[in-house]
Protein backbone atom coordinates (compact mmCIF):
# COMPACT_ATOMS: atom_id res chain seq x y z
CA UNK A 1 0.00 0.00 0.00
CA UNK A 2 1.35 3.23 -1.02
CA UNK A 3 2.03 5.86 2.01
CA UNK A 4 0.08 8.41 0.13
CA UNK A 5 -3.30 6.55 0.92
CA UNK A 6 -2.67 6.22 4.85
CA UNK A 7 -4.61 9.51 6.08
CA UNK A 8 -7.22 8.98 3.77
CA UNK A 9 -8.00 5.28 5.06
CA UNK A 10 -7.44 6.62 8.62
CA UNK A 11 -10.03 9.23 8.04
CA UNK A 12 -12.11 6.44 6.42
CA UNK A 13 -11.96 4.15 9.39
CA UNK A 14 -12.35 7.40 12.06
CA UNK A 15 -15.63 8.00 10.63
CA UNK A 16 -16.60 4.30 10.51
CA UNK A 17 -16.24 4.54 14.49
CA UNK A 18 -18.69 7.27 15.09
CA UNK A 19 -22.08 5.51 15.32
CA UNK A 20 -25.07 7.07 13.89
CA UNK A 21 -28.42 6.73 15.68
CA UNK A 22 -31.35 4.72 14.11
CA UNK A 23 -33.54 8.63 13.13
CA UNK A 24 -36.73 5.74 14.63
CA UNK A 25 -35.26 4.21 17.51
CA UNK A 26 -32.66 6.10 18.22
CA UNK A 27 -30.36 2.74 18.71
CA UNK A 28 -26.45 3.97 17.82
CA UNK A 29 -25.47 2.09 14.41
CA UNK A 30 -22.43 2.05 12.75
CA UNK A 31 -21.94 4.16 9.68
CA UNK A 32 -22.37 1.41 6.93
CA UNK A 33 -25.38 0.01 8.28
CA UNK A 34 -28.26 -0.73 5.88
CA UNK A 35 -30.93 -1.56 8.58
CA UNK A 36 -31.09 -0.70 11.97
CA UNK A 37 -29.73 -3.48 13.75
CA UNK A 38 -32.53 -3.21 16.30
CA UNK A 39 -36.04 -2.01 14.35
CA UNK A 40 -34.48 -2.85 10.95
CA UNK A 41 -35.54 0.31 9.78
CA UNK A 42 -33.42 2.13 6.48
CA UNK A 43 -30.71 3.72 8.14
CA UNK A 44 -31.12 5.93 5.16
CA UNK A 45 -33.23 8.08 6.94
CA UNK A 46 -30.86 8.95 9.44
CA UNK A 47 -28.24 9.61 7.23
CA UNK A 48 -31.01 11.62 4.82
CA UNK A 49 -31.90 13.93 8.51
CA UNK A 50 -28.62 14.11 9.52
CA UNK A 51 -26.65 15.42 6.05
CA UNK A 52 -29.66 17.29 5.35
CA UNK A 53 -29.96 19.02 9.20
CA UNK A 54 -33.89 18.04 9.03
CA UNK A 55 -36.15 16.56 11.69
CA UNK A 56 -38.89 14.77 9.54
CA UNK A 57 -42.07 14.17 11.40
CA UNK A 58 -43.64 10.78 11.44
CA UNK A 59 -47.14 9.52 10.20
CA UNK A 60 -48.34 5.93 9.94
CA UNK A 61 -51.09 4.40 8.18
CA UNK A 62 -52.41 0.99 10.43
CA UNK A 63 -54.92 -1.62 10.40
CA UNK A 64 -55.55 -5.16 9.88
CA UNK A 65 -53.95 -7.28 7.50
CA UNK A 66 -55.81 -7.52 4.33
CA UNK A 67 -57.76 -3.79 5.63
CA UNK A 68 -56.03 -2.20 2.32
CA UNK A 69 -52.91 -0.06 3.48
CA UNK A 70 -50.52 -0.81 0.82
CA UNK A 71 -53.26 0.06 -2.11
CA UNK A 72 -54.29 3.13 -0.47
CA UNK A 73 -50.28 4.12 0.24
CA UNK A 74 -49.32 3.68 -2.83
CA UNK A 75 -52.49 5.58 -4.85
CA UNK A 76 -51.93 8.04 -2.42
CA UNK A 77 -48.01 8.88 -3.49
CA UNK A 78 -49.26 8.16 -7.22
CA UNK A 79 -51.96 10.95 -6.68
CA UNK A 80 -49.98 13.39 -4.59
CA UNK A 81 -46.82 12.70 -6.44
CA UNK A 82 -48.47 14.33 -10.09
CA UNK A 83 -50.87 17.10 -8.32
CA UNK A 84 -49.45 20.48 -9.61
CA UNK A 85 -51.32 22.44 -7.04
CA UNK A 86 -52.60 21.61 -3.55
CA UNK A 87 -51.07 19.34 -1.87
CA UNK A 88 -48.06 18.03 -3.22
CA UNK A 89 -44.95 15.84 -2.35
CA UNK A 90 -41.23 15.30 -3.24
CA UNK A 91 -40.11 11.78 -2.54
CA UNK A 92 -36.48 12.28 -0.97
CA UNK A 93 -34.14 9.12 -1.98
CA UNK A 94 -34.82 6.41 -4.40
CA UNK A 95 -35.97 3.96 -2.18
CA UNK A 96 -38.83 6.62 -1.47
CA UNK A 97 -40.25 5.98 -4.44
CA UNK A 98 -40.89 1.72 -4.14
CA UNK A 99 -43.93 1.69 -2.29
CA UNK A 100 -45.77 3.53 -4.62
CA UNK A 101 -44.14 1.69 -8.04
CA UNK A 102 -45.19 -1.72 -6.85
CA UNK A 103 -48.47 -0.68 -5.40
CA UNK A 104 -49.39 1.12 -8.98
CA UNK A 105 -47.15 -1.45 -10.82
CA UNK A 106 -49.75 -4.33 -9.86
CA UNK A 107 -52.82 -1.98 -10.48
CA UNK A 108 -51.95 -0.58 -13.61
CA UNK A 109 -52.20 -4.86 -14.45
CA UNK A 110 -55.34 -4.84 -12.74
CA UNK A 111 -54.22 -7.41 -10.04
CA UNK A 112 -53.94 -6.17 -6.25
CA UNK A 113 -50.31 -5.70 -4.70
CA UNK A 114 -48.74 -8.31 -2.79
CA UNK A 115 -49.42 -8.94 1.24
CA UNK A 116 -46.67 -7.14 3.00
CA UNK A 117 -44.03 -9.71 4.79
CA UNK A 118 -44.07 -9.59 8.47
CA UNK A 119 -40.07 -9.45 8.79
CA UNK A 120 -39.36 -5.33 9.63
CA UNK A 121 -36.31 -5.48 6.92
CA UNK A 122 -38.83 -5.66 3.87
CA UNK A 123 -40.43 -3.16 4.57
CA UNK A 124 -40.93 0.41 2.16
CA UNK A 125 -40.15 3.39 3.49
CA UNK A 126 -40.98 6.74 2.24
CA UNK A 127 -39.48 10.20 3.24
CA UNK A 128 -40.81 13.01 1.54
CA UNK A 129 -41.36 16.85 1.48
CA UNK A 130 -44.93 18.17 1.17
CA UNK A 131 -46.19 21.74 0.69
CA UNK A 132 -49.29 23.22 0.32
CA UNK A 133 -50.14 25.68 -1.59
CA UNK A 134 -51.01 28.28 0.56
CA UNK A 135 -48.40 27.44 3.18
CA UNK A 136 -44.60 29.08 2.35
CA UNK A 137 -42.94 25.87 4.60
CA UNK A 138 -42.80 22.73 3.45
CA UNK A 139 -42.86 20.18 5.75
CA UNK A 140 -40.48 16.90 5.85
CA UNK A 141 -42.31 13.43 6.56
CA UNK A 142 -41.64 9.58 6.75
CA UNK A 143 -44.20 7.02 6.87
CA UNK A 144 -43.42 2.95 6.10
CA UNK A 145 -46.28 0.56 4.86
CA UNK A 146 -45.93 -1.86 7.73
CA UNK A 147 -47.71 -5.26 7.99
CA UNK A 148 -51.25 -5.72 9.58
CA UNK A 149 -49.75 -8.66 11.03
CA UNK A 150 -46.68 -7.61 12.96
CA UNK A 151 -48.60 -4.84 13.75
CA UNK A 152 -50.74 -6.86 15.71
CA UNK A 153 -48.27 -9.42 17.30
CA UNK A 154 -46.81 -5.83 18.72
CA UNK A 155 -50.38 -4.96 20.14
CA UNK A 156 -51.29 -8.39 21.50
CA UNK A 157 -47.74 -8.62 23.10
CA UNK A 158 -46.36 -5.23 23.59
CA UNK A 159 -42.06 -4.89 22.93
CA UNK A 160 -42.44 -7.72 20.08
CA UNK A 161 -41.78 -5.14 17.07
CA UNK A 162 -39.89 -2.42 18.79
CA UNK A 163 -39.67 -0.35 16.20
CA UNK A 164 -43.45 -0.34 15.76
CA UNK A 165 -43.44 0.93 19.27
CA UNK A 166 -40.64 3.18 19.17
CA UNK A 167 -42.26 4.73 15.72
CA UNK A 168 -46.03 4.90 16.99
CA UNK A 169 -45.01 6.74 20.35
CA UNK A 170 -43.12 9.40 18.26
CA UNK A 171 -45.84 10.01 15.17
CA UNK A 172 -47.26 13.44 14.81
CA UNK A 173 -50.78 11.70 13.68
CA UNK A 174 -52.29 8.45 12.15
CA UNK A 175 -54.62 7.34 10.17
CA UNK A 176 -56.58 3.74 10.85
CA UNK A 177 -58.24 2.19 8.24
CA UNK A 178 -60.99 -0.17 9.02
CA UNK A 179 -62.72 -2.43 6.38
CA UNK A 180 -65.94 -1.16 5.46
CA UNK A 181 -67.01 -4.28 3.08
CA UNK A 182 -66.07 -6.24 6.43
CA UNK A 183 -68.08 -4.03 8.50
CA UNK A 184 -70.89 -4.34 6.51
CA UNK A 185 -71.34 -7.94 6.18
CA UNK A 186 -71.34 -7.66 10.02
CA UNK A 187 -67.52 -8.59 11.07
CA UNK A 188 -66.96 -7.48 14.65
CA UNK A 189 -62.76 -8.10 13.86
CA UNK A 190 -62.43 -4.98 12.32
CA UNK A 191 -64.26 -3.00 15.48
CA UNK A 192 -62.66 -5.19 17.86
CA UNK A 193 -59.28 -4.77 15.76
CA UNK A 194 -58.85 -0.68 16.05
CA UNK A 195 -60.05 -0.62 19.50
CA UNK A 196 -57.18 -2.09 20.66
CA UNK A 197 -55.33 -0.24 18.09
CA UNK A 198 -56.62 2.52 19.96
CA UNK A 199 -56.03 1.86 23.30
CA UNK A 200 -52.48 0.79 22.49
CA UNK A 201 -51.59 4.27 21.17
CA UNK A 202 -53.10 5.90 24.48
CA UNK A 203 -51.25 4.13 26.42
CA UNK A 204 -48.05 4.88 24.63
CA UNK A 205 -48.22 7.94 25.27
CA UNK A 206 -50.44 9.57 27.76
CA UNK A 207 -49.02 12.77 28.38
CA UNK A 208 -51.70 15.43 29.01
CA UNK A 209 -50.53 17.68 26.75
CA UNK A 210 -48.71 16.36 24.09
CA UNK A 211 -50.01 12.89 24.11
CA UNK A 212 -51.89 10.88 21.61
CA UNK A 213 -55.41 12.14 23.18
CA UNK A 214 -54.45 15.18 21.14
CA UNK A 215 -52.42 14.34 18.24
CA UNK A 216 -55.01 13.65 14.98
CA UNK A 217 -56.43 10.60 14.32
CA UNK A 218 -57.74 10.10 10.50
CA UNK A 219 -60.22 6.75 10.13
CA UNK A 220 -60.70 5.48 7.27
CA UNK A 221 -63.27 3.17 5.56
CA UNK A 222 -60.92 1.34 3.15
CA UNK A 223 -63.02 -0.44 0.67
CA UNK A 224 -65.83 1.75 0.56
CA UNK A 225 -66.35 1.70 -3.48
CA UNK A 226 -68.19 -1.90 -2.16
CA UNK A 227 -70.65 0.13 -0.11
CA UNK A 228 -71.46 3.10 -1.48
CA UNK A 229 -73.33 4.19 1.90
CA UNK A 230 -70.02 4.98 3.74
CA UNK A 231 -69.69 7.87 1.51
CA UNK A 232 -72.71 9.66 2.43
CA UNK A 233 -71.64 9.92 6.03
CA UNK A 234 -68.99 8.10 6.97
CA UNK A 235 -69.56 8.94 10.43
CA UNK A 236 -73.05 7.86 10.53
CA UNK A 237 -71.62 4.66 9.28
CA UNK A 238 -69.08 4.21 11.71
CA UNK A 239 -71.73 5.09 14.52
CA UNK A 240 -74.04 2.19 13.37
CA UNK A 241 -71.83 -0.48 11.96
CA UNK A 242 -68.12 -0.25 14.83
CA UNK A 243 -70.18 1.33 17.65
CA UNK A 244 -67.14 0.16 19.94
CA UNK A 245 -64.76 2.20 17.64
CA UNK A 246 -67.07 5.19 17.73
CA UNK A 247 -67.45 5.07 21.21
CA UNK A 248 -63.45 4.77 21.88
CA UNK A 249 -62.85 7.77 19.71
CA UNK A 250 -65.64 9.98 21.13
CA UNK A 251 -63.83 9.61 24.68
CA UNK A 252 -59.81 9.18 23.83
CA UNK A 253 -59.12 11.05 20.98
CA UNK A 254 -60.23 15.24 20.85
CA UNK A 255 -59.14 15.37 17.06
CA UNK A 256 -60.36 12.23 15.36
CA UNK A 257 -62.45 12.74 11.89
CA UNK A 258 -63.78 9.90 9.94
CA UNK A 259 -63.38 9.39 6.08
CA UNK A 260 -64.42 6.67 3.50
CA UNK A 261 -62.21 5.92 1.06
CA UNK A 262 -62.37 3.30 -2.05
CA UNK A 263 -59.37 2.47 -4.80
CA UNK A 264 -61.17 0.13 -6.95
CA UNK A 265 -63.95 0.59 -8.70
CA UNK A 266 -65.31 -3.14 -9.21
CA UNK A 267 -63.73 -6.42 -8.52
CA UNK A 268 -64.05 -9.87 -9.57
CA UNK A 269 -63.00 -13.34 -7.44
CA UNK A 270 -60.85 -15.80 -9.53
CA UNK A 271 -59.63 -19.49 -8.60
CA UNK A 272 -55.53 -18.58 -10.08
CA UNK A 273 -53.67 -21.91 -10.07
CA UNK A 274 -51.10 -22.15 -7.46
CA UNK A 275 -53.02 -19.64 -5.59
CA UNK A 276 -56.59 -20.15 -5.00
CA UNK A 277 -59.17 -17.62 -5.04
CA UNK A 278 -57.94 -14.44 -5.63
CA UNK A 279 -59.79 -10.55 -5.64
CA UNK A 280 -58.99 -8.79 -8.77
CA UNK A 281 -59.55 -5.09 -9.68
CA UNK A 282 -61.95 -4.65 -12.50
CA UNK A 283 -61.28 -0.64 -12.79
CA UNK A 284 -59.14 1.87 -11.06
CA UNK A 285 -61.28 4.66 -9.44
CA UNK A 286 -59.46 6.63 -6.37
CA UNK A 287 -62.11 8.08 -5.05
CA UNK A 288 -61.33 9.81 -0.65
CA UNK A 289 -57.85 8.96 -1.28
CA UNK A 290 -56.55 12.35 -0.41
CA UNK A 291 -58.92 14.10 1.91
CA UNK A 292 -57.54 12.24 5.14
CA UNK A 293 -54.09 12.70 4.22
CA UNK A 294 -54.65 16.05 3.54
CA UNK A 295 -57.20 16.69 6.71
CA UNK A 296 -53.94 14.96 8.91
CA UNK A 297 -51.30 17.53 7.33
CA UNK A 298 -53.71 20.76 7.96
CA UNK A 299 -53.70 18.95 11.81
CA UNK A 300 -50.29 18.80 12.29
CA UNK A 301 -48.39 21.47 14.19
CA UNK A 302 -45.96 23.14 11.55
N1 LIG B 1 -62.84 -3.29 -3.40
C1 LIG B 1 -61.65 -2.93 -2.93
N2 LIG B 1 -60.78 -3.86 -2.48
C2 LIG B 1 -59.60 -3.44 -2.01
C3 LIG B 1 -59.23 -2.06 -1.96
N3 LIG B 1 -57.99 -1.97 -1.42
C4 LIG B 1 -57.60 -3.23 -1.13
N4 LIG B 1 -58.55 -4.13 -1.49
C5 LIG B 1 -58.52 -5.60 -1.28
O1 LIG B 1 -57.86 -5.86 -0.05
C6 LIG B 1 -56.72 -6.69 -0.26
C7 LIG B 1 -55.61 -6.31 0.70
O2 LIG B 1 -55.09 -5.05 0.38
P1 LIG B 1 -53.62 -4.61 0.89
O3 LIG B 1 -53.45 -3.17 0.55
O4 LIG B 1 -52.61 -5.56 0.44
O5 LIG B 1 -53.83 -4.78 2.48
P2 LIG B 1 -52.80 -4.45 3.65
O6 LIG B 1 -53.55 -3.69 4.68
O7 LIG B 1 -51.58 -3.81 3.09
O8 LIG B 1 -52.47 -5.90 4.24
P3 LIG B 1 -51.10 -6.42 4.95
O9 LIG B 1 -50.00 -6.12 3.99
O10 LIG B 1 -51.30 -7.89 5.17
O11 LIG B 1 -51.00 -5.68 6.23
C8 LIG B 1 -56.37 -6.52 -1.73
O12 LIG B 1 -55.67 -7.63 -2.22
C9 LIG B 1 -57.74 -6.36 -2.35
O13 LIG B 1 -58.35 -7.63 -2.52
C10 LIG B 1 -60.18 -1.10 -2.46
O14 LIG B 1 -59.97 0.11 -2.46
N5 LIG B 1 -61.37 -1.59 -2.91
MG1 LIG C 1 -49.66 -4.34 2.97
ZN1 LIG D 1 -33.90 1.53 14.83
Amino acid sequence: MSKSLQPMESFRLAEYAVPIPCYICGDDNTYDAEVCHTCQAPMALAHQSQSQKIRPQMIAAIGASGVGKTVYLGMLLDLLSRQSKGLQILARGAFSITLQQTAIAALSKREFPQKTPNEPDQWNWMHCQVSLTERRHTAELIMPDMSGEAILEEVDHPNTYRGIRAFLKRCAGIMILIDAAKLMEGSREQDYFSMKLLSYLSELDDDPKRGWRHRPVGIILSKADQCERCFDDPQAYARQHASGLWQHCQERFRNHRFFACGVAGACITRVVRGQGRVTLPLRIEPRGVVEPFEWLIRQMRS
